[in-house]
């Protein structure tokens, strides 16, 4: 079925759907390594791209397809690439657009391997990358330098949750030759489609919102044109980045409630949010719904919901938080996000951890900083369990 001209939710269900020999409803499981050519000719074309058959489940498979063609489609872009986790995205991105002595500008704040692999990894290629906060362009146009290739932005950034314009980002891509590309992985789609908003590149964990069950580890990029789509997937099969054919069908299945989970989950964040910020233990939340938050009339113009994800400090700093952490009950205390179940977690000693204390300070990653990722659960008990958490630390 053709779902271009279709609303979100349709797409959702139907996008990249295929026509298989027994007319199955769903899109079935490939599971195979290998495709039977059916003659020498036949493999040679396939080779050659005069077929377009498949090969190799590295190379492409019709389960790994249906999922690219179907998140392509929710983020308005020429096509899709999926991996085996949102690293293999990231990784296949920086592979594919930078080179030994070009640099990066990459927002300070985001997930801790994406900065790690430029710091400790891509400089022993002589890949250079400047970290600055992109909520702010004078920052970004001052780390400009000549061999500035990638402008790199999460946004709402993990776990600051604080927000960059993509629009002006855009802007000052083009006016620099830059290729701009969003980590849009708090977002999905159904919230932020940063390529049409200017972006050349957009990537996900779908180990997050777009998978949303907390059952698998993916990633996927996809990209507004077909060049820079071709170099990206020419690293991302020679790297063997590629997603497995069980993990698509996974995902697939996770998707089709995207846009009901999101809205559940961001009206349950803004009752949260209501209730930390008037708590008098909590010392400061950042929710992009709330009027507090410095960017809330941005995220009003470039997202269309606030999301589920939120940050907040205890009045009683880092010792209170972790005492909060062992205290929850219902809120289940570990990393990730973005799945139907509420998660609560420290990032400065867990997925931030990585970072030195002092670009962790410099990013905003405070020690305090404790990060929440709201579920579908009824949104009065997990206010009640964080109640009942946050009576058991002092207020200081
Ligand atoms: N981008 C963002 C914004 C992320 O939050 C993560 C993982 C990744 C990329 C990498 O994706 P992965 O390879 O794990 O699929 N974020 C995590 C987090 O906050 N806790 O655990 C993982």
């Amino acid at each position: 079925m053709k779902t271009k001209d279709k609303g979100f939710n349709t797409k959702l269900i139907h996008a990249g759907e295929i026509e298989d020999h027994y007319g199955s409803a769903t899109v079935p499981i490939y599971q195979t390594s290998t495709f039977k050519f059916k003659n020498a000719q036949h493999g040679a074309d396939c080779f050659s791209g005069k077929s377009d058959g498949y090969i190799y489940t590295r190379i492409g498979n019709p389960t790994i397809r249906a999922f690219e063609k179907c998140v392509a489609e929710l983020e308005n872009g020429y096509d899709g690439i999926a991996t085996s986790s949102g690293m293999g995205a990231i990784t296949s991105v920086y592979m594919a657009l930078l080179g030994a002595g070009q640099h990066i500008i990459s927002s300070d704040a985001v997930y801790g391997p994406a900065r790690g692999v430029l710091e400790q990894d891509f400089s022993r290629f002589n890949v250079e990358a400047s970290f600055v906060n992109t909520s702010n362009p004078d920052e970004i146009i001052s780390a400009i330098r000549p061999n500035t290739r990638v402008l790199y932005i999460e946004t709402p950034a993990n776990p600051t949750i604080n927000i960059t314009d993509i629009r002006e980002c855009a802007r000052i891509a083009d006016q620099h030759k830059l290729l701009l590309v969003v980590d849009n992985t708090f977002c999905s789609p159904y919230l932020q489609k940063p390529l049409d908003l200017g972006a050349d590149v957009v990537l996900h964990s779908i180990t997050k919102f777009i998978n949303g069950h907390a059952d698998i580890v993916g990633g996927v990029i996809v990209t507004k044109e077909a060049e820079i789509y071709k170099k990206i997937r020419h690293c991302m099969v020679y790297m063997g980045c590629n997603m497995d054919p069980t993990q698509s069908y996974m995902v697939l299945r996770g998707l089709k409630t995207l846009g009901i989970r999101i809205e559940r989950a961001q009206d349950n964040a803004m009752q949260i949010a209501r209730f930390l910020e008037s708590h008098p233990k909590v010392a400061w939340i950042k929710y992009p719904g709330l009027k507090t938050h410095p960017q809330h009339e941005l995220a009003k113009l470039q997202m269309k919901g606030f999301g589920a994800m939120m940050s907040f400090g205890l009045t009683g700093g880092y010792e209170e938080g972790r005492k909060l952490m062992d205290n929850v009950n219902l809120a289940i205390l570990a990393v990730s996000l973005g799945g139907v179940e509420t998660l609560i977690q420290h990032p400065a000693s867990m997925t931030h951890a990585g970072i030195s204390k002092e670009n962790k300070l410099a990013a905003g990653i405070s020690d305090d900083l404790v990060r929440l990722s709201v579920g579908i659960e009824d949104a009065q008990d997990i206010i009640e369990d964080l109640e009942q958490a946050l009576k058991t630390i002092s207020n200081f």
